[in-house]
């Protein structure tokens, strides 16, 4: 039942675009989605966004708690049986193997109040440290970047609406065109001067946008970024562009920093990027050209071992020109899942309690622990990253028992096989969902929880902006919000501490827990959020007016400068070109979002993109004896994928793109390894070696060496 017109934002990605929910008009639609004017979106929004709310009616959606029987199938339970069971389950696990055999995995698109509330809930009601979360996937690399370099991560130090005067704006791994379509309003200034730079092995829609005149596209190898980054770098200060003022006033480092780009002359990045010395040098001039220039780093540069030096490199070039924090540009980092921001603030993450404190921070664990009315001593120490979580699930002193909230980890961690069989290891796995997802359905326990449009709470957006999730509709009956299930398994587990079902009085509480943080939401509350004049971006201490550019007056360190930290790029050896050898990157397509559970469920979605298709220039797919449409295999060592050829120009011939929204046999993280960023534990879901092969025998010529 629908009371009035709701003011929300898009259920899905960061951008987080303002929308108004109203009764449909259409017979069998409870809601129509309107776009509303907002900085961000300026009314606009993307086809995931204008087809979000068939999602609440979907013939697909869980409305009863589910759990297997005698037979092993999933039937439908009772709320007071499904809880009973984990409560039961979950004790017993901890009895006999203690409480780090119980774990939680979240995910970034749960409100600040759901994430806080997991948070709390693993380290008070469960007493593990065993927490982490999707957001280890995203973002992880360039918040581990961030901090080292301004001791503070917020994706976009700078409001949105900052990129509208720019002149230059570098987009390394991003393709917003798809990603976050109303995104490229604010790149208009930059096209219109000429000065769009979109680094990506693909001319990607976004690289598209450099056409005529718009500015530049540059495609390097996949996984080059971090060589090309110094040698830009090498660039600005051989030709003595840098900013040494700034440098000197506002940063320590430098010396070492340009040290260490010194042997990365044009040439030698040229051999190793492939991308041409005279763009190199005309990359770096325009960057230096002084009138607006942003530096902006996406999943391409990020997901690699090497992500956090790639993001760092890309903070040094931008300390180097003088940027950030000045009024004249910036760096910024392009945060993912609709509350990748918040959801990193509050305590999801293994090594942190809310406000973006360190859970081995004496200080912190007082203050947190006064705020959860328990002993500082009681609260556990760090958990482990998300790989390595999936990694002993099942194992010999391992996790026993997983609960899942708001992954599809079958489909979009790496290597998936490996998470299957950790997960069939398990004796409990708890999944809430609004639907049967590929996790859920491998699930002992499936709970079914309320969606966007049926709750209250609060998202932080990629400019680290909080905003307001209104409620529209009441939820099916049988459905329940996460943070009644939170509150009803603490009751049962005889948990110490509040667990509130109300998402404004949770957000009461997590604002106390947040205070004197790096995050900081004390002087923030659900009346001051109604107030859409008033914009709120975090640190917003209590008496405040919050802070939307971070930075201007000094950097979040001690001595209040910045740090350049030197990064070594290792020399690439690119995979042999012959016998179909070619390096697979991954990433997304307009419709579809993330492992592809709620956007496969929208028919216009999937009827616009119903598979998987491995991108692959015309060239190489001759070599192969490919055909557009053909049916093709990729494999890495045992593993294969199945799905069609999409022949296209817009790809290097020496690389492949694969969506990841699929599972099944079209899934591309059956190839993807468990490699990790040693410093922030992102995977490397950007570069995998595999091998492809046409499954149309028909059309395989007799010689395939290239
Ligand atoms: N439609 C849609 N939108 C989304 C999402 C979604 O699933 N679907 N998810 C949201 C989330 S959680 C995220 S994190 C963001 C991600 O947003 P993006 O970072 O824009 O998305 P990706 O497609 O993962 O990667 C961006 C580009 O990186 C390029 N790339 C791959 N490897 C390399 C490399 O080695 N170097 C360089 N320079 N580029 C490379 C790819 O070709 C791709 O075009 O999108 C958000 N928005
Ligand atoms: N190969 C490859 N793999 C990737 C990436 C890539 O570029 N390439 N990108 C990575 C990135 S950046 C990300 S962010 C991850 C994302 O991948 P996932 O973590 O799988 O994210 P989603 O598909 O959004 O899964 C969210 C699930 O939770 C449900 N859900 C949504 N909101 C809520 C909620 O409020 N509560 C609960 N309980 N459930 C909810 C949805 O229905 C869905 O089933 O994928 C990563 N995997
Ligand atoms: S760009 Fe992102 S927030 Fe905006 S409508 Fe599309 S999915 Fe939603
Ligand atoms: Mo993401």
């Amino acid at each position: 039942m629908t009371t009035r017109d709701a003011r929300t934002h898009c259920p899905y990605c960061a951008l987080q675009c303002a929308m108004t929910l109203s009764p449909s008009v259409a017979v069998g639609a409870s809601l129509d989605v309107g776009g509303r004017e907002f900085p961000t979106n300026r009314g606009g929004l993307c086809k995931k966004g204008w087809t979000s709310a068939e999602l609440i009616d979907s013939p697909q959606r869980i409305t009863s708690p589910l759990m297997r029987d005698s037979r092993g199938e999933l039937v439908p339970v009772s709320w007071e049986e499904a809880l009973d069971a984990v409560a039961g389950a979950v004790r017993r696990s901890r009895a006999e193997h203690g409480a780090d055999s119980v774990a939680v995995f979240g995910g970034g698109g749960l409100t600040n109040e759901k994430a806080y509330q997991l948070g709390k809930f693993a380290r008070v009601a469960l007493g593990t440290s065993r927490i982490d979360y999707n957001g280890r996937f995203c973002m992880s690399s360039a918040a581990a970047a961030g901090n080292r370099a301004f001791g503070l991560d917020r994706g976009l130090p700078f409001p949105l609406e900052d990129l509208d005067s720019a002149s230059t704006i570098m987009m390394l791994g991003s393709n917003v065109a798809e990603t976050m379509p109303p995104f490229i309003g604010h790149l208009a200034a930059a096209r219109e001067a000429g000065g769009l730079i979109v680094v990506d092995p693909r001319r990607s829609p976004t690289a598209r946008l450099t056409d005529d005149g718009g500015g530049m596209h540059v495609q390097p190898t996949p996984g080059s970024d971090l060589i090309l980054l110094l040698g830009l770098t090498h660039i600005v200060i051989a030709e003595g562009l840098h900013d040494l003022e700034y440098l000197e006033r506002r940063t320590t480092g430098f010396e070492r920093v340009r040290r260490s780009v010194s042997s990365w002359w044009p040439e030698r990045v040229q051999s190793q990027t492939g991308v041409p010395v005279h763009q190199l040098r005309a990359i770096a001039r325009r960057l230096a050209q002084g009138q607006g220039t942003y530096i902006l780093t996406g999943r391409g540069v990020e997901q690699h071992a090497d992500g956090t030096d790639t993001a760092t490199a890309a903070i040094n070039l931008s300390l180097v020109l003088g940027l950030v924090g000045s009024a004249n540009g910036g760096y910024g980092t392009l945060t993912g899942q609709g509350n990748g921001q918040g959801g990193r603030e509050h305590g999801q993450k293994s090594d942190q309690l809310p406000g973006y404190r360190k859970i081995t921070d004496a200080r912190a664990r007082a203050h947190v622990a006064s705020v959860w009315g328990v002993e500082p001593a009681s609260l556990p120490g760090p958990g482990v990253p998300a790989v390595e979580l999936l990694q002993s699930l099942g194992a010999e002193n391992g996790v026993r028992c997983l609960l899942v909230h708001g992954s599809n980890v079958v489909v979009s961690a790496p290597d998936v096989a490996a998470v299957r069989a950790g997960l069939a290891r398990l004796e409990l796995l708890v999944v809430c969902d609004f639907f049967l997802s590929e996790t859920g359905a491998l699930a002992d326990v499936v709970l079914p929880v309320t969606q966007w449009a049926e709750e209250e709470g609060t998202m932080t957006n990629l400019e680290g902006r909080v905003l307001r999730r209104r409620k529209a509709i009441d939820p099916p009956a049988g459905v329940r919000s996460e943070l009644w299930i939170l509150s009803e398994l603490a009751h049962r587990l005889g948990s110490a501490g509040e667990f509130s079902t109300e998402a404004r009085s949770v957000f009461d509480e997590l604002c106390r827990a947040s205070e004197g943080g790096l995050a900081d939401y004390s002087g923030l509350s659900y009346d001051a959020l109604d107030d859409d004049s008033a914009p709120a971006y975090w640190p917003f201490p209590r008496g405040s007016s919050g802070t939307p550019r971070l930075f201007a007056d000094g950097f979040a360190h001690g001595d209040r400068l910045a740090r350049l930290v030197a990064v070594k790029a290792v020399e690439r050896h690119p995979a042999a070109q012959k016998d179909g050898v070619v390096t697979l990157i991954t990433g997304r397509l307009l419709e579809h979002y993330q492992s592809g559970a709620q956007t496969r469920r929208v028919p216009e979605l999937l009827a616009a993109k119903p598979e998987a298709r491995m991108q692959i220039h015309p060239a190489t797919a001759e070599l192969l004896g490919i055909d557009d449409g053909s049916r093709v295999q990729l494999s890495r060592g045992e593993a294969d994928v199945h799905c069609r050829a999409e022949l296209s120009l817009e790809i290097r011939p020496d690389t492949v793109f694969l969506p990841f929204h699929f599972g099944g046999e079209q899934s591309a993280n059956l190839l993807t390894e468990q490699v990790t960023d040693p410093i922030s534990g992102m995977p490397e879901f950007k570069r995998t070696t595999v091998r492809i092969r046409s499954l149309d025998t028909a059309s395989v010529p007799e010689v395939v060496h290239a």
